[in-house]
């Protein structure tokens, strides 16, 4: 892989649900080497430290939980990213997966100033596609996606700079849905792959039809990885764990593919929850994942192999 620019921010984001711990990841995800993994992968490496929260005013509102916080922290991410995109190529270390709301706000800015589409890979076990009117939870992390493609309800939320269409955004390992979200999403577009499909026909297929798309509209594309995409037994640092996830030879393979398509722009990594880690366990496994994702193999082999 051509070395890249890479920058590293740190997001100690926390409120995006109640469970708290995530705001440790950025420190989980040094520790465990990530800037290391890709400086030995002949990538330039810069890490810019951590995100600051910004403060607002907007008051709290029932049932969403850490309202006001929340849209300080798109604000303050959305600015960061959009700052990084010019640079090279961000990589946000969470936080929870509210820090979405900001990443793409600022790389969808980025890519309007670009002048190219922006294209989303969400790897989860969750749609994350709720409004703060649909939630029932209340938890904000679960609706970076529905902002991003300009779903109603986001009044207190900076405005989102251009909406993504629904073929521009693809969720891959799905298996725990609420009912306002699956009938939002059969009106979006939005390319769905949830655990049966990669169970029948494998999970090369649906990512393979995807990127096709991003090449030929010259996309950049954006990959969220939220931790729970895994199965909670390789994975197990994570508030919002769903039985039956990505087996580790398929999350290398997703990574591996996304490699060879020399497609990848930026990169969320959220979720961890180092407090809930077994000996570092997750946070190892989510640094070895991007390291696949940046290049790292086993045997060098041609761009594609056989189909
Ligand atoms: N995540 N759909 C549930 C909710 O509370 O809205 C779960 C969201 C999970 C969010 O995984 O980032
Ligand atoms: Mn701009
Ligand atoms: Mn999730
Ligand atoms: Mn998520």
């Amino acid at each position: 892989m051509t070395p890249r620019d890479v920058i590293l921010l740190g997001v100690p984001l926390d409120c995006g649900k109640r469970r708290q711990g995530c705001r440790m990841g950025p420190d989980a995800f040094r520790i465990a080497g990530l800037a290391e993994s890709l400086s030995e992968l002949g990538h330039r490496v810069r890490d810019d430290g951590n995100v600051a929260a910004q403060a607002t005013d907007l008051p709290d509102r029932e049932p969403l939980h850490a309202l006001g916080e929340t849209v300080g922290w798109t604000r303050a991410i959305a600015k960061a990213a959009e700052d990084a995109a010019k640079d090279g190529m961000p990589i946000f270390m969470g936080g929870d997966h509210a820090l979405s709301l900001g990443s793409l706000a600022g790389l969808a800015a980025h890519a309007q100033t670009a002048d190219r589409p922006l294209f989303v890979l969400w790897l989860d076990a969750h749609a994350d596609f709720n409004t703060p009117a649909t939630t029932e939870s209340g938890n904000l992390h679960g609706t970076p996606v529905a902002y991003a493609y300009g779903c109603k309800g986001f009044e207190d939320f900076p405005p989102f700079p251009a909406p993504i269409p629904g073929n521009q955004i693809a969720m891959i390992g799905l298996r725990s849905v609420d009912p306002a979200e699956r009938a939002a999403l059969a009106e979006t577009g939005i390319h769905l792959t949830d655990m049966r499909v990669i169970d029948e026909s494998g999970i090369k297929r649906p990512l393979a039809v995807f990127l096709d798309e991003v090449t030929k509209a010259n996309g950049l594309l954006h990959v969220s990885f939220d931790t729970d995409f895994l199965d909670p037994q390789i994975a197990p640092a994570v508030g919002t764990t769903v039985p039956g996830g990505a087996t580790m030879r398929e999350a290398h393979l997703v990574m591996e593919l996304l490699c060879d398509s020399g497609l990848v722009t930026s990169l969320d990594l959220v979720e961890l929850n180092p407090f809930l880690d077994h000996a570092g366990q997750t946070a190892q496994l989510m640094v070895d994942l991007t390291a696949s994702l940046m290049g790292r193999r086993i045997f060098d082999r041609p761009t594609r192999g056989p189909q």
